[in-house]
């Protein structure tokens, strides 16, 4: 068993896509240990992306994330990090395989509806943006 972070960005929570994922992470077998809504200080979003810091898209990104309100689930199962990732499909939307969350919902690279984390690594740092654990 694996546990990771799945976060609704806000243009996902602006679209009311919460029940959708969270019904989709559920009918995939996963189980969902724990879920909180926050906003994003500057700071906090400059931390959380810290690995993009540098690069021209930085800016825009903390822009982004800190516009509105976030949700991050705490998801549990068998290769739960490999797994989600391959469920919510490729960062760009247009590139992301048919029936994944970006490719159903996602508007552009930034815009992208959710992020999961890419290791176990990330996602033990990544979940303690939402949760004491
Ligand atoms: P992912 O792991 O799929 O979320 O993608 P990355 O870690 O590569 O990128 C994190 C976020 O940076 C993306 F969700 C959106 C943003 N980004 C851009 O805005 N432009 C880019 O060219 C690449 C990433």
């Amino acid at each position: 068993m694996g546990r990771t972070l799945l976060m609704i960005k806000p243009d996902g929570v602006e679209k009311g896509l919460i029940g959708r994922i969270i019904w989709f992470l559920e009918e995939n077998g996963f189980k969902i240990l724990g879920i909180r809504s926050k906003r994003f200080t500057r700071e906090e979003a400059e931390k959380f992306y810290e690995v993009h810091r540098g690069k021209e898209f930085f800016g825009s990104l903390v822009d982004y994330i800190t516009s509105g309100m976030v949700v991050g689930i705490m998801v549990e199962g068998e290769k739960a990090v490999e797994k989600i990732r391959e469920l919510i499909g490729s960062t760009d939307p247009k590139k992301a395989r048919v029936g994944t969350i970006r490719f159903m919902y996602g508007e552009s690279i930034e815009r992208n509806i959710v992020h999961a984390s890419d290791s176990e690594e990330s996602a033990e740092r990544e979940l303690k943006f939402f949760f004491e654990i």
